[in-house]
């Protein structure tokens, strides 16, 4: 077996220089200019530098251009204090509603909002945090002033089949923006009174609100879970040289979160300028823009929780750009905007990412349970004495652009339209909640089951050469694609094509289908992947699909999410599967909920390959299947074979669903042992779900999941050898979905079943599978299923490893002991009642 210690790095000589350097990167690290003394400099932050009046401003804006930065301020305000005002009393003008869920509010934060989202396009991704609704207000309106009424028309046409546009339409009266404005506050407040005319069904809620087709992305409940994802979304952007920017909005407590510093390390990555090429080097198209409310929950960022004093410090340390970091008063919605204007002119010279401190203060609890005990009334009335609508419309009255009673008018007919808007989206009949018994509608949403050979279509893929011409599709061209001769000798692992080939093959076809495909992880690039998988891709793809991340597991993962979102198709992967604790936000939280939460808006094509391990350990060797296959939303598959690696890889890549897709550290190096006419070289796809009969047998089924397959061959030979006794293997395959039929057509042939598989026992999915043939089964079995795990300790050394990982005696003697008993057969381990219930009372 290869290990990342003992793979010689695969250097290939440069045989096809096209558009893209094929060689390995060769950065000379000079240790006569490395090891000089110097001094490192850091450029001043500007804190505060606005001084503009709006006099000043005037040629930069016109009269109408100011007049909506205040209403658009003031919209948000009122759909804040709504909120406010239904979770404080129960009623907003007089008319209960009782709104039992989430309202994070972000009342005095409306000029950072409006000014984060006034120079934005559609084409611009803005990705937010749990106190969104600003945001959310500020970019669809600024999306709403930009666009045509021909296009906007087409946009609420089309969104979920018109149903909201026709609610509006039917509603209220006035010009295609009017319109959309009202579109857009219903759309958004019907999802947060989980309406299934809200933009996500009412699936998304307060917390996750989004609408796409006005540049608003995800929000996100985990706090600093948009740090990673929204890099992502840039990097989507970079690789197919789409249009726009990103904007993550992160709170100032979530600076301190692993996915944002994971997010930043990815986003900084120094490749972009070195080594990607073309139209693809340079910097991230990303503006991380700290919402700087000076709060988390209660504890304050400056002088207790953080230690950044000023948090566009953070910046500093980053790159030598110092991320072009920057605090600005986000009291000022001019000032804002103006620190947009120059940092969109930075991306746009690709010398991104961005970093913004946007100073600013909420008067709104947290939530509205918030007793707001945590500061003082002077501090709250200090800022509100500030208050940036009040500021902003007296500049206004005093600058002559609008009068005071102009803009009383306006928020007068503001207050009118929320009203109007909130009676629809409380109105039941028009407003309804989905059934969620009915018809297993949210079931139907959690995975979308596509099929697609390529997420865009009408673009040649960017490759080094054509695939035929690549050196390890020659290399592998030359090998036995059976394990076995035909007098049924193996021929030499060097000769046999391997399950690593069988995940190459796939990837690699892929890679020249759908242009938008990347992979990236650890070692991935001049490595060929820490277990050779990927040999032989670095020379045929340019840098911006094949290349080294750094050693963030979250943000390898979250970064495929937000790249997935915006419409690519990419497969991260972890180098060891007790990585993926690393990971676990990204693989728990987020990809496994966004295609529902979305309310099937977003696809999430996501194949995350993660290697298990054996031999390093307690660190290195655990088989985690049942902790993800426990997770809705994902599917997982855990092949053994090559003939079912390359089958599912392909299905995993041509689907639409995100794909935990597990592969054994122990069995890369295996050749092709069931399927005689050998893994096809052509095309082929083994559909998620179904386990596999891998031998017929009529006296015991053993149903295996993963590399364990190996060690059930053995246990056979002895069954068969030693006891006449005939068994049948079933290989999983899958893990989500899973058709039981397979295996209860056996059970009822056998009457007996044996589970096993390398993952700890307890609390696992084999044991979830033991449950399930019990009640499916029942009638035809002679004793209850076996299931025959790990044991529940940490992975001892390789040494030790056979007293931890089912071995082929095992699964003998659990027959022997449990279901048979076996004439002569002496037991080695223990599957007796009293051990059973020993270990459970240990806890081990
Ligand atoms: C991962 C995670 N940890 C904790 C929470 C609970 N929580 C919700 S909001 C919040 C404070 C966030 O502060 P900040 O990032 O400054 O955003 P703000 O609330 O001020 O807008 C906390 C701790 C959470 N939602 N997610
Ligand atoms: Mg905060």
């Amino acid at each position: 077996m290869i290990g990342i210690e003992s793979f010689p790095n695969p250097h290939s000589p440069l045989t096809n220089k096209k558009k893209h350097t094929t060689m390995p990167k060769a950065q000379f690290i000079d240790p006569k200019e490395k090891r000089k003394a110097k001094e490192l400099k850091f450029k001043p932050i500007p804190v505060n530098k606005y001084n503009k009046s709006i006099d000043d401003e005037r040629k930069n804006f016109s009269d109408d251009d100011l007049k909506r930065i205040y209403h658009d301020m003031a919209v948000i305000r009122e759909f804040e204090n709504m909120l406010n005002l239904i979770k404080t009393t129960g009623e907003y003008n007089g008319v209960e509603y009782n709104h039992p869920g989430p309202a994070h509010l972000s009342i005095g934060q409306e000029a950072a909002a409006v000014g984060m989202a006034y120079e934005l396009d559609t084409d611009d991704y803005i990705f937010g945090s749990h106190r969104s609704h600003g945001e959310i207000l500020a970019k669809g309106l600024s999306a709403i002033h930009k666009l045509s009424d021909k296009a906007l028309k087409e946009v609420m046409t089309e969104f979920f089949d018109g149903v909201i546009y026709d609610i509006v339409k039917k509603n209220f009266k006035g010009s295609t923006k009017e319109l959309a404005v009202k579109f857009l506050l219903y759309g958004t407040l019907a999802e947060i009174f989980a309406r299934e005319t809200g933009f996500n069904k009412g699936l998304g809620g307060s917390m996750h609100a989004f609408f796409t087709p006005f540049g608003v992305y995800p929000n996100n409940a985990i706090v600093g879970g948009s740090g990673d994802i929204a890099v992502g979304a840039a990097l989507y952007k970079k690789v197919n040289s789409k249009p726009g920017l990103v904007v993550a909005n992160i709170g100032d407590a979530s600076m301190a979160c692993g996915p944002v510093w994971e997010g930043i390390s990815f986003a900084t990555m120094d490749q972009f300028t070195t080594l990607w090429e073309g139209d693809q080097k340079g910097g991230l198209p990303l503006i991380i823009n700290i919402m700087n409310n000076q709060y988390g929950m209660g504890g304050q960022t400056c002088g207790e929780t953080m230690g950044y004093e000023i948090a566009a410090r953070i910046g500093a340390g980053v790159n030598k750009d110092q991320m072009h970091a920057e605090r600005v008063d986000g009291y000022n919605p001019l000032a804002v905007i103006d620190a947009y204007r120059r940092k969109k002119k930075v991306l746009e010279k690709k010398q991104g990412p961005v970093l913004l401190d946007v100073l600013t203060y909420r008067y709104s609890g947290h939530s509205p349970s918030d007793a707001s005990s945590y500061r003082s009334k002077e501090e709250v009335e200090a800022w509100q004495q500030q208050d940036s609508i009040v500021t902003f419309g007296e500049a206004l009255t005093k600058a002559g652009i609008a009068t005071k009673k102009e803009l009383d008018k306006m928020v007068e007919g503001i207050k009118d339209n929320t009203f109007e808007v909130f009676k629809l989206a409380i109105n039941d009949e028009i407003s309804p909640r989905m059934d969620p018994g009915k018809d297993d509608v949210i079931g139907g949403m959690m995975l979308s089951n596509g099929s697609l050979d390529t997420v865009e279509e009408d673009r040649k893929p960017d490759v080094n050469h054509p695939l035929e011409e690549n050196p390890r599709v020659k290399q592998i061209s030359k090998k036995e694609r059976y394990a076995f001769d035909k007098d049924g000798k193996p021929f030499s692992k060097m000769k046999q094509y391997q399950l690593r080939d069988g995940l190459f093959e796939a990837i690699a076809d892929r890679f020249y289908k759908d242009p938008t495909l990347i992979a990236y992880g650890e070692e991935n690039r001049d490595w060929g992947g820490a277990f050779a998988v990927y040999r032989g891709l670095t020379e045929a793809l340019p840098y911006h699909r094949l290349f080294n991340s750094p050693i963030a597991e979250g943000a390898i993962v979250g970064t495929a999410i937000g790249y997935a979102m915006c419409g690519g198709r990419v497969v991260p992967e972890i180098m060891y599967c007790d990585f993926l604790g690393r990971s676990g936000d990204e693989v728990f939280n987020q990809i496994p909920k966004w295609q529902a939460m979305s309310g099937n808006m977003i696809k999430m094509p996501v194949v995350l390959r993660v290697s298990v391990g054996s031999k390093y350990g307690a660190q290195h060797s655990q088989d985690w299947t049942s902790l993800v296959a426990h997770i809705p939303g994902l599917k997982v598959c855990f092949p053994a074979t090559p003939y079912d690696a390359k089958g599912l890889m392909n299905a995993a890549l041509q689907g639409t669903d995100p794909v935990v897709f597990f592969e054994s550290q122990r069995i890369y190096d295996i050749g092709e042992q069931f399927v005689e006419k050998g893994v096809p070289a052509e095309y082929y796809e083994i559909p998620f779900g179904e386990p596999d009969v891998k031998v017929e047998g009529e006296d015991v089924t053993i149903l295996s999941v993963g590399a364990t397959l190996y060690r059930v061959m053995d246990a056979i030979k002895t069954l068969r050898d030693d006891y006449n006794m005939s068994a049948e293997v079933i290989d999983a395959r899958s893990l989500v979905p899973f058709n039981y039929d397979k295996v209860i057509e056996s059970v009822k042939k056998t009457g007996r079943i044996v589970i096993t598989g390398d993952a700890t026992a307890r609390g696992s999915f084999l044991n979830d599978l033991a449950s399930n043939v019990t009640n499916l089964a029942f009638d035809y079995l002679d004793a209850p299923p076996v299931v025959v795990g790990s044991r529940n300790w940490i992975t001892p050394a390789h040494e030790l490893e056979n007293e931890f990982f089912p071995q082929p005696h095992w699964i003998v003697d659990a027959i022997h002991q449990r279901i048979v008993p076996l004439e002569g057969h002496v037991s080695r381990e223990e599957f007796g009642d009293s051990e059973q219930l020993r270990r459970n009372k240990m806890g081990v």
